[in-house]
Protein backbone atom coordinates (compact mmCIF):
# COMPACT_ATOMS: atom_id res chain seq x y z
CA UNK A 1 0.00 0.00 0.00
CA UNK A 2 0.99 3.37 -1.18
CA UNK A 3 0.82 4.82 2.68
CA UNK A 4 1.83 2.29 4.23
CA UNK A 5 5.37 2.77 6.89
CA UNK A 6 6.85 -1.02 5.52
CA UNK A 7 8.36 -1.26 2.29
CA UNK A 8 7.86 -4.55 0.63
CA UNK A 9 10.43 -6.21 -0.87
CA UNK A 10 10.54 -8.63 -3.24
CA UNK A 11 13.28 -11.46 -3.73
CA UNK A 12 14.29 -13.86 -6.22
CA UNK A 13 14.01 -17.78 -5.37
CA UNK A 14 14.05 -20.59 -6.65
CA UNK A 15 12.46 -23.92 -5.78
CA UNK A 16 13.84 -26.83 -4.01
CA UNK A 17 12.51 -30.51 -4.86
CA UNK A 18 12.93 -31.73 -1.79
CA UNK A 19 10.67 -29.56 -0.33
CA UNK A 20 7.08 -32.01 -0.17
CA UNK A 21 5.29 -32.26 2.58
CA UNK A 22 4.84 -35.39 4.01
CA UNK A 23 1.71 -36.64 6.84
CA UNK A 24 1.92 -33.48 8.72
CA UNK A 25 4.18 -30.64 7.12
CA UNK A 26 7.42 -30.38 6.44
CA UNK A 27 9.97 -31.54 8.19
CA UNK A 28 13.82 -31.78 7.76
CA UNK A 29 17.38 -31.00 9.86
CA UNK A 30 17.91 -27.61 11.68
CA UNK A 31 20.86 -27.49 9.09
CA UNK A 32 18.95 -27.62 5.89
CA UNK A 33 16.80 -24.42 6.87
CA UNK A 34 19.80 -22.68 8.32
CA UNK A 35 22.30 -23.68 5.29
CA UNK A 36 20.26 -23.40 2.33
CA UNK A 37 19.22 -20.08 0.77
CA UNK A 38 15.61 -19.25 1.78
CA UNK A 39 14.93 -23.18 2.89
CA UNK A 40 12.55 -21.90 5.25
CA UNK A 41 11.46 -18.60 3.05
CA UNK A 42 10.23 -20.64 0.18
CA UNK A 43 8.30 -22.93 2.21
CA UNK A 44 6.55 -19.93 3.99
CA UNK A 45 5.41 -18.30 0.71
CA UNK A 46 4.24 -21.26 -0.32
CA UNK A 47 1.82 -21.46 2.89
CA UNK A 48 0.43 -17.89 1.97
CA UNK A 49 0.44 -18.27 -1.53
CA UNK A 50 -1.67 -21.16 -0.80
CA UNK A 51 -4.45 -18.75 0.39
CA UNK A 52 -6.58 -16.91 -2.38
CA UNK A 53 -5.23 -13.45 -1.63
CA UNK A 54 -9.07 -12.42 -0.93
CA UNK A 55 -9.02 -14.25 1.92
CA UNK A 56 -5.31 -13.00 2.86
CA UNK A 57 -5.63 -9.67 2.77
CA UNK A 58 -6.24 -8.45 6.68
CA UNK A 59 -7.08 -11.76 7.88
CA UNK A 60 -5.11 -13.34 11.55
CA UNK A 61 -3.01 -15.62 11.71
CA UNK A 62 -1.92 -17.64 14.59
CA UNK A 63 1.75 -18.62 14.77
CA UNK A 64 3.27 -20.93 17.74
CA UNK A 65 5.76 -24.10 17.81
CA UNK A 66 6.82 -26.49 20.37
CA UNK A 67 9.92 -24.06 21.08
CA UNK A 68 12.67 -25.80 19.46
CA UNK A 69 16.09 -24.74 18.16
CA UNK A 70 15.24 -22.12 15.14
CA UNK A 71 11.64 -21.91 16.55
CA UNK A 72 12.16 -18.07 17.20
CA UNK A 73 14.45 -17.24 14.10
CA UNK A 74 11.97 -18.61 11.93
CA UNK A 75 8.72 -16.57 14.03
CA UNK A 76 10.57 -13.57 12.94
CA UNK A 77 11.01 -14.14 9.08
CA UNK A 78 7.58 -15.45 8.93
CA UNK A 79 6.11 -12.12 10.73
CA UNK A 80 7.66 -9.57 8.40
CA UNK A 81 6.38 -12.14 5.44
CA UNK A 82 2.58 -12.43 7.10
CA UNK A 83 3.25 -8.24 7.03
CA UNK A 84 4.40 -8.49 3.09
CA UNK A 85 2.05 -10.85 2.21
CA UNK A 86 -0.91 -9.26 2.92
CA UNK A 87 -1.80 -10.70 6.74
CA UNK A 88 -3.35 -7.95 9.07
CA UNK A 89 -2.72 -9.65 12.23
CA UNK A 90 -0.18 -12.52 13.86
CA UNK A 91 -0.70 -13.88 17.18
CA UNK A 92 1.37 -15.73 18.47
CA UNK A 93 2.21 -17.87 21.46
CA UNK A 94 4.10 -16.34 24.41
CA UNK A 95 7.59 -16.78 23.76
CA UNK A 96 6.38 -18.47 20.44
CA UNK A 97 5.22 -21.51 22.49
CA UNK A 98 2.12 -23.11 21.49
CA UNK A 99 1.08 -26.84 21.76
CA UNK A 100 -0.64 -28.20 18.13
CA UNK A 101 -4.12 -28.88 19.79
CA UNK A 102 -3.38 -25.08 21.45
CA UNK A 103 -3.05 -23.58 17.53
CA UNK A 104 -6.21 -25.68 16.70
CA UNK A 105 -8.31 -24.54 19.46
CA UNK A 106 -7.35 -20.84 18.91
CA UNK A 107 -7.70 -20.81 15.42
CA UNK A 108 -11.10 -21.57 15.37
CA UNK A 109 -11.99 -19.52 18.52
CA UNK A 110 -10.64 -16.39 16.75
CA UNK A 111 -11.72 -17.56 13.11
CA UNK A 112 -8.22 -16.99 12.09
CA UNK A 113 -7.50 -18.01 8.59
CA UNK A 114 -5.28 -20.84 9.48
CA UNK A 115 -2.06 -21.00 12.06
CA UNK A 116 1.37 -22.24 11.50
CA UNK A 117 2.98 -24.81 14.11
CA UNK A 118 6.72 -25.00 13.98
CA UNK A 119 7.46 -28.18 15.27
CA UNK A 120 9.10 -31.64 14.09
CA UNK A 121 6.47 -32.83 16.79
CA UNK A 122 7.92 -36.36 18.03
CA UNK A 123 11.29 -35.91 16.04
CA UNK A 124 14.34 -34.92 18.69
CA UNK A 125 15.28 -31.30 18.80
CA UNK A 126 18.42 -29.16 19.19
CA UNK A 127 20.83 -27.74 16.46
CA UNK A 128 21.69 -31.52 15.69
CA UNK A 129 17.83 -32.12 15.49
CA UNK A 130 14.73 -31.65 13.09
CA UNK A 131 12.83 -28.56 12.78
CA UNK A 132 9.62 -28.76 10.84
CA UNK A 133 6.39 -26.82 9.67
CA UNK A 134 2.89 -27.42 9.88
CA UNK A 135 0.32 -25.37 8.77
CA UNK A 136 -3.65 -25.82 10.25
CA UNK A 137 -6.17 -24.05 7.57
CA UNK A 138 -8.78 -22.30 9.15
CA UNK A 139 -10.78 -25.73 10.45
CA UNK A 140 -9.00 -25.99 12.43
CA UNK A 141 4.89 -27.21 24.99
CA UNK A 142 3.51 -28.93 26.16
CA UNK A 143 4.96 -28.83 29.61
CA UNK A 144 2.86 -25.34 30.58
CA UNK A 145 -0.61 -27.06 29.66
CA UNK A 146 0.51 -29.60 31.71
CA UNK A 147 1.41 -27.38 34.79
CA UNK A 148 -1.60 -25.09 34.86
CA UNK A 149 -4.36 -27.90 34.18
CA UNK A 150 -2.92 -30.97 35.94
CA UNK A 151 -1.03 -29.23 38.31
CA UNK A 152 -2.56 -25.77 39.32
CA UNK A 153 -6.59 -26.62 38.02
CA UNK A 154 -7.20 -30.68 38.80
CA UNK A 155 -4.37 -30.17 42.07
CA UNK A 156 -1.53 -33.14 40.84
CA UNK A 157 1.86 -32.56 42.92
CA UNK A 158 3.98 -29.65 41.35
CA UNK A 159 6.28 -32.31 40.91
CA UNK A 160 4.86 -34.78 39.06
CA UNK A 161 4.74 -32.52 35.79
CA UNK A 162 8.26 -33.75 34.80
CA UNK A 163 10.34 -32.36 31.75
CA UNK A 164 7.57 -29.84 31.57
CA UNK A 165 10.32 -26.37 31.10
CA UNK A 166 10.39 -25.61 27.16
CA UNK A 167 13.89 -26.44 26.05
CA UNK A 168 15.23 -25.83 22.51
CA UNK A 169 16.48 -29.19 22.86
CA UNK A 170 14.15 -30.97 24.88
CA UNK A 171 16.89 -31.48 27.29
CA UNK A 172 18.60 -34.18 24.98
CA UNK A 173 15.46 -36.21 25.69
CA UNK A 174 14.00 -37.62 22.31
CA UNK A 175 10.34 -35.90 22.61
CA UNK A 176 8.60 -39.30 20.89
CA UNK A 177 5.78 -40.81 23.61
CA UNK A 178 6.86 -44.17 23.42
CA UNK A 179 8.32 -47.22 25.69
CA UNK A 180 11.20 -46.71 24.04
CA UNK A 181 12.12 -42.75 24.70
CA UNK A 182 9.70 -42.70 27.51
CA UNK A 183 11.86 -45.33 29.18
CA UNK A 184 12.63 -43.36 32.44
CA UNK A 185 8.49 -42.77 32.96
CA UNK A 186 7.99 -46.98 32.85
CA UNK A 187 10.95 -47.58 35.04
CA UNK A 188 9.54 -44.67 37.50
CA UNK A 189 6.18 -45.92 36.94
CA UNK A 190 7.06 -49.56 37.99
CA UNK A 191 8.31 -48.59 41.52
CA UNK A 192 4.45 -48.90 42.13
CA UNK A 193 4.39 -45.65 43.57
CA UNK A 194 2.48 -43.90 41.09
CA UNK A 195 -1.35 -44.93 39.88
CA UNK A 196 -0.85 -43.13 36.54
CA UNK A 197 1.19 -42.33 34.34
CA UNK A 198 1.77 -39.94 30.80
CA UNK A 199 3.98 -38.97 28.47
CA UNK A 200 3.43 -36.16 25.28
CA UNK A 201 5.53 -34.93 22.67
CA UNK A 202 7.02 -31.44 22.49
CA UNK A 203 3.98 -30.17 20.76
CA UNK A 204 1.49 -31.69 22.78
CA UNK A 205 -0.40 -34.05 20.03
CA UNK A 206 0.46 -36.99 21.23
CA UNK A 207 0.28 -39.06 24.61
CA UNK A 208 1.05 -42.53 25.84
CA UNK A 209 -0.76 -43.63 29.13
CA UNK A 210 1.09 -46.05 32.00
CA UNK A 211 -0.83 -47.74 34.58
CA UNK A 212 0.13 -48.66 38.09
CA UNK A 213 3.73 -50.80 37.84
CA UNK A 214 3.97 -49.29 34.00
CA UNK A 215 0.88 -51.21 32.89
CA UNK A 216 1.41 -49.88 28.75
CA UNK A 217 -1.98 -48.96 27.10
CA UNK A 218 -1.10 -49.53 24.00
CA UNK A 219 -2.79 -46.21 21.47
CA UNK A 220 -5.22 -48.80 19.59
CA UNK A 221 -6.77 -49.99 22.43
CA UNK A 222 -6.65 -46.22 24.22
CA UNK A 223 -8.53 -45.06 21.76
CA UNK A 224 -10.97 -48.12 22.20
CA UNK A 225 -11.51 -47.69 25.50
CA UNK A 226 -12.56 -44.13 25.27
CA UNK A 227 -15.14 -44.96 23.05
CA UNK A 228 -16.49 -47.87 25.01
CA UNK A 229 -16.71 -45.89 27.89
CA UNK A 230 -17.72 -42.15 26.08
CA UNK A 231 -20.22 -41.26 28.11
CA UNK A 232 -18.06 -40.92 31.16
CA UNK A 233 -16.66 -38.04 29.67
CA UNK A 234 -18.97 -34.71 30.04
CA UNK A 235 -18.37 -33.44 26.70
CA UNK A 236 -19.85 -36.40 24.83
CA UNK A 237 -22.77 -36.29 27.25
CA UNK A 238 -23.71 -32.79 25.79
CA UNK A 239 -22.64 -33.78 22.53
CA UNK A 240 -23.78 -37.50 21.60
CA UNK A 241 -21.81 -39.27 19.85
CA UNK A 242 -21.34 -39.43 15.91
CA UNK A 243 -19.02 -41.80 14.54
CA UNK A 244 -15.48 -43.21 15.32
CA UNK A 245 -12.31 -42.91 12.97
CA UNK A 246 -8.69 -44.92 13.45
CA UNK A 247 -5.97 -45.27 10.71
CA UNK A 248 -5.50 -48.08 8.67
CA UNK A 249 -2.89 -49.27 10.05
CA UNK A 250 -3.96 -48.57 13.59
CA UNK A 251 -5.51 -51.79 15.63
CA UNK A 252 -9.09 -52.73 14.61
CA UNK A 253 -10.10 -53.03 18.69
CA UNK A 254 -12.15 -49.65 17.64
CA UNK A 255 -13.72 -51.76 15.14
CA UNK A 256 -15.15 -53.97 17.83
CA UNK A 257 -16.38 -51.07 19.96
CA UNK A 258 -18.04 -49.73 16.81
CA UNK A 259 -19.48 -53.06 16.14
CA UNK A 260 -21.26 -53.52 19.76
CA UNK A 261 -22.11 -49.55 20.02
CA UNK A 262 -23.46 -49.59 16.25
CA UNK A 263 -21.33 -45.75 15.70
CA UNK A 264 -20.43 -46.14 12.25
CA UNK A 265 -16.78 -46.44 11.89
CA UNK A 266 -14.20 -45.03 9.22
CA UNK A 267 -10.93 -46.51 8.51
CA UNK A 268 -8.59 -43.74 6.87
CA UNK A 269 -4.81 -43.38 5.71
CA UNK A 270 -2.47 -42.06 8.32
CA UNK A 271 -2.74 -38.66 8.82
CA UNK A 272 -4.68 -36.08 11.10
CA UNK A 273 -6.01 -34.28 8.47
CA UNK A 274 -8.11 -37.16 7.07
CA UNK A 275 -10.42 -37.11 10.63
CA UNK A 276 -10.83 -33.28 10.20
CA UNK A 277 -12.53 -33.96 7.36
CA UNK A 278 -15.20 -36.08 8.63
CA UNK A 279 -15.27 -33.77 11.89
CA UNK A 280 -15.96 -30.73 9.75
CA UNK A 281 -18.69 -33.07 8.04
CA UNK A 282 -20.55 -33.86 11.58
CA UNK A 283 -19.79 -37.45 10.99
CA UNK A 284 -16.93 -37.79 13.47
CA UNK A 285 -16.90 -37.60 17.27
CA UNK A 286 -13.68 -39.45 18.50
CA UNK A 287 -10.56 -40.60 16.37
CA UNK A 288 -7.26 -42.16 17.44
CA UNK A 289 -4.10 -43.96 15.90
CA UNK A 290 -1.64 -46.10 16.24
CA UNK A 291 1.34 -43.37 16.60
CA UNK A 292 -0.21 -42.16 19.68
CA UNK A 293 -2.62 -39.85 18.45
CA UNK A 294 -6.42 -39.32 20.18
CA UNK A 295 -8.72 -36.58 19.84
CA UNK A 296 -12.26 -35.57 19.22
CA UNK A 297 -14.15 -33.02 17.47
CA UNK A 298 -13.44 -30.03 20.26
CA UNK A 299 -10.95 -29.18 17.62
CA UNK A 300 -9.15 -30.86 14.51
CA UNK A 301 -6.07 -31.92 16.32
CA UNK A 302 -5.33 -34.69 18.09
CA UNK A 303 -4.80 -33.46 21.80
CA UNK A 304 -2.74 -35.57 24.29
CA UNK A 305 -3.96 -33.64 27.06
CA UNK A 306 -7.30 -34.21 26.21
CA UNK A 307 -6.58 -37.94 26.09
CA UNK A 308 -5.38 -37.95 29.67
CA UNK A 309 -8.27 -35.97 31.01
CA UNK A 310 -10.84 -38.61 29.11
CA UNK A 311 -8.79 -41.50 30.91
CA UNK A 312 -9.21 -39.66 34.23
CA UNK A 313 -12.89 -38.71 33.65
CA UNK A 314 -13.22 -42.58 32.78
CA UNK A 315 -11.32 -43.73 35.69
CA UNK A 316 -13.15 -41.59 38.12
CA UNK A 317 -16.49 -43.03 37.10
CA UNK A 318 -15.29 -46.63 36.83
CA UNK A 319 -12.94 -46.21 39.87
CA UNK A 320 -10.95 -48.73 38.92
CA UNK A 321 -6.81 -48.88 38.08
CA UNK A 322 -5.85 -48.44 34.01
CA UNK A 323 -5.05 -52.14 33.93
CA UNK A 324 -8.30 -53.68 35.43
CA UNK A 325 -10.44 -51.20 32.83
CA UNK A 326 -8.21 -52.32 30.09
CA UNK A 327 -8.12 -55.94 30.72
CA UNK A 328 -12.29 -55.94 31.70
CA UNK A 329 -12.39 -54.70 27.85
CA UNK A 330 -10.33 -57.48 26.96
CA UNK A 331 -12.90 -59.56 28.43
CA UNK A 332 -15.59 -58.10 26.56
CA UNK A 333 -14.34 -57.21 23.48
CA UNK A 334 -11.53 -60.03 22.76
CA UNK A 335 -8.18 -58.47 22.44
CA UNK A 336 -6.25 -57.24 19.41
CA UNK A 337 -2.20 -58.09 19.99
CA UNK A 338 -0.62 -55.29 18.59
CA UNK A 339 3.09 -54.37 17.69
CA UNK A 340 4.79 -51.72 15.47
CA UNK A 341 8.82 -52.07 14.25
CA UNK A 342 10.34 -48.99 12.95
CA UNK A 343 13.05 -49.30 10.96
CA UNK A 344 14.52 -45.62 11.41
CA UNK A 345 16.69 -43.50 8.75
CA UNK A 346 17.47 -46.42 6.21
CA UNK A 347 18.55 -46.17 2.96
CA UNK A 348 15.50 -44.41 0.75
CA UNK A 349 15.81 -45.86 -2.36
CA UNK A 350 16.42 -49.29 -0.55
CA UNK A 351 13.09 -48.40 1.35
CA UNK A 352 11.03 -47.54 -2.24
CA UNK A 353 12.75 -50.43 -3.91
CA UNK A 354 11.78 -52.87 -1.43
CA UNK A 355 7.84 -51.22 -1.11
CA UNK A 356 7.62 -51.76 -4.88
CA UNK A 357 9.12 -55.12 -4.73
CA UNK A 358 6.52 -55.77 -1.94
CA UNK A 359 3.33 -54.62 -3.85
CA UNK A 360 4.24 -56.96 -7.13
CA UNK A 361 4.34 -59.87 -4.52
CA UNK A 362 0.77 -58.90 -2.91
CA UNK A 363 -0.78 -57.77 -5.76
CA UNK A 364 -0.31 -61.21 -7.96
CA UNK A 365 -3.53 -63.27 -8.19
CA UNK A 366 -1.97 -65.98 -6.64
CA UNK A 367 -0.83 -64.89 -3.79
CA UNK A 368 -4.58 -64.48 -2.56
CA UNK A 369 -5.03 -67.79 -0.31
CA UNK A 370 -1.54 -68.70 -0.17
CA UNK A 371 -0.82 -70.12 3.18
CA UNK A 372 2.42 -69.52 4.98
CA UNK A 373 3.40 -71.80 7.85
CA UNK A 374 5.80 -70.63 10.61
CA UNK A 375 6.16 -73.45 13.53
CA UNK A 376 2.63 -75.17 13.98
CA UNK A 377 0.65 -72.28 12.79
CA UNK A 378 -0.91 -71.71 9.29
CA UNK A 379 -1.47 -68.07 8.11
CA UNK A 380 -4.11 -68.02 4.83
CA UNK A 381 -3.62 -64.44 2.93
CA UNK A 382 -7.42 -63.36 2.67
CA UNK A 383 -6.77 -60.02 0.45
CA UNK A 384 -3.88 -57.81 0.26
CA UNK A 385 -3.53 -54.51 -1.27
CA UNK A 386 -2.28 -50.90 -1.57
CA UNK A 387 -4.81 -48.99 0.83
CA UNK A 388 -6.94 -46.60 -0.96
CA UNK A 389 -9.14 -43.97 0.62
CA UNK A 390 -12.16 -42.29 -0.61
CA UNK A 391 -12.84 -39.57 1.46
CA UNK A 392 -16.86 -40.07 1.96
CA UNK A 393 -17.36 -36.34 2.31
CA UNK A 394 -15.76 -34.90 -1.11
CA UNK A 395 -14.95 -38.10 -2.69
CA UNK A 396 -10.90 -36.94 -2.56
CA UNK A 397 -8.92 -40.03 -3.70
CA UNK A 398 -5.73 -41.19 -2.17
CA UNK A 399 -3.76 -43.95 -3.01
CA UNK A 400 -0.56 -45.65 -2.31
CA UNK A 401 -1.47 -45.25 1.88
CA UNK A 402 0.37 -48.77 2.86
CA UNK A 403 0.35 -52.34 2.08
CA UNK A 404 -2.01 -54.77 3.83
CA UNK A 405 -1.53 -58.36 3.93
CA UNK A 406 -5.19 -59.43 5.47
CA UNK A 407 -5.23 -63.23 6.98
CA UNK A 408 -8.45 -64.97 7.35
CA UNK A 409 -9.49 -64.14 11.03
CA UNK A 410 -8.54 -61.04 10.55
CA UNK A 411 -4.44 -61.21 11.28
CA UNK A 412 -2.89 -58.20 9.41
CA UNK A 413 0.60 -57.23 7.91
CA UNK A 414 0.74 -53.70 7.35
CA UNK A 415 4.06 -52.11 5.41
CA UNK A 416 4.51 -48.19 5.02
CA UNK A 417 7.08 -45.60 4.66
CA UNK A 418 6.59 -42.78 7.35
CA UNK A 419 5.72 -39.49 5.99
CA UNK A 420 7.44 -38.11 8.99
CA UNK A 421 10.97 -38.34 8.47
CA UNK A 422 13.34 -35.91 7.91
CA UNK A 423 16.03 -37.72 6.52
CA UNK A 424 16.51 -41.02 4.70
CA UNK A 425 13.23 -43.08 5.13
CA UNK A 426 11.52 -44.87 7.91
CA UNK A 427 9.90 -48.12 7.07
CA UNK A 428 7.15 -49.10 9.40
CA UNK A 429 5.48 -52.33 9.96
CA UNK A 430 2.71 -53.09 11.58
CA UNK A 431 1.34 -56.38 12.66
CA UNK A 432 -2.54 -56.80 14.66
CA UNK A 433 -3.86 -60.26 15.37
CA UNK A 434 -7.14 -60.27 17.23
CA UNK A 435 -7.57 -62.69 19.91
CA UNK A 436 -11.00 -63.43 21.74
CA UNK A 437 -10.55 -67.05 23.69
CA UNK A 438 -10.43 -66.05 27.45
CA UNK A 439 -7.34 -68.30 28.49
CA UNK A 440 -5.07 -66.51 25.81
CA UNK A 441 -5.82 -62.75 26.33
CA UNK A 442 -2.88 -61.89 28.86
CA UNK A 443 0.15 -62.43 26.48
CA UNK A 444 3.70 -61.08 25.57
CA UNK A 445 2.55 -59.23 21.97
CA UNK A 446 5.87 -60.19 20.74
CA UNK A 447 5.75 -63.20 21.66
CA UNK A 448 1.94 -63.81 20.53
CA UNK A 449 2.79 -61.99 17.24
CA UNK A 450 6.05 -63.80 16.14
CA UNK A 451 5.10 -65.79 13.53
CA UNK A 452 3.44 -63.05 11.88
CA UNK A 453 6.78 -61.13 12.31
CA UNK A 454 8.23 -63.84 10.75
CA UNK A 455 6.64 -63.95 7.85
CA UNK A 456 6.63 -60.25 6.92
CA UNK A 457 10.60 -60.31 7.56
CA UNK A 458 9.94 -62.99 4.76
CA UNK A 459 8.09 -61.41 2.90
CA UNK A 460 9.81 -58.07 2.60
CA UNK A 461 13.21 -58.85 3.03
CA UNK A 462 13.56 -55.64 5.02
CA UNK A 463 16.66 -56.83 6.65
CA UNK A 464 18.90 -57.69 3.95
CA UNK A 465 17.56 -55.30 1.83
CA UNK A 466 18.40 -52.39 4.43
CA UNK A 467 21.36 -54.02 6.02
CA UNK A 468 19.79 -53.96 9.49
CA UNK A 469 19.17 -56.70 12.23
CA UNK A 470 16.36 -55.59 13.69
CA UNK A 471 14.22 -52.24 13.88
CA UNK A 472 15.17 -49.16 15.65
CA UNK A 473 12.03 -49.20 17.45
CA UNK A 474 9.21 -51.58 18.82
CA UNK A 475 6.01 -50.34 20.40
C1 LIG B 1 1.67 -36.99 12.30
C2 LIG B 1 0.23 -37.10 11.85
C3 LIG B 1 -0.39 -38.38 12.36
C4 LIG B 1 0.46 -39.56 11.94
C5 LIG B 1 1.88 -39.38 12.45
C6 LIG B 1 2.82 -40.49 11.98
O1 LIG B 1 1.71 -36.82 13.68
O2 LIG B 1 -0.53 -36.01 12.31
O3 LIG B 1 -1.66 -38.47 11.84
O4 LIG B 1 -0.08 -40.75 12.45
O5 LIG B 1 2.39 -38.17 11.96
O6 LIG B 1 2.94 -40.43 10.60
P1 LIG B 1 3.99 -41.33 9.84
O7 LIG B 1 3.66 -42.76 10.18
O8 LIG B 1 3.78 -41.00 8.41
O9 LIG B 1 5.38 -40.99 10.35
P2 LIG B 1 2.77 -35.83 14.39
O10 LIG B 1 2.48 -35.97 15.86
O11 LIG B 1 4.14 -36.38 14.01
O12 LIG B 1 2.50 -34.49 13.83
Amino acid sequence: MNDSPLQVLTLPTSPYPDQRPGTSGLRKKVHIFQSKKNYLHNFIQCIFSSIDLRDRQGSTMVVGGDGRYFNSTAIQVIVQMAAANGVGRVVIGQNGIMSTPAVSCVIRKIKAIGGIILTASHNPGGPDGDFGIKFNTANGVIGPYVKKILCEELGSPANSAINCVPLENFGGCHPDPNLTYGADLVETMKSGQYDFGAAFDGDGDRNMILGKHGFFVNPSDSVAVIAANIFCIPYFQHTGVRGFARSMPTSAALDMVARATKIQLYETPTGWKFFGSLMDAGRLSLGGEESFGTGSDYIREKDGLWAVLAWLSILAVRRQSVEDIMTDHWRTYGRNYYTRFDYEAVDLDAAVEMMLDLELVVSDKAFIGQVFTVGEKKYQVEAADNFEYSDPVDGTISRNQGLRIIFKGGSRIIFRLSGTDSFGATVRLYIDSFEKDLSKLFQDPQVVLAELVTIALQLSQIHERTGRRGPTVIT
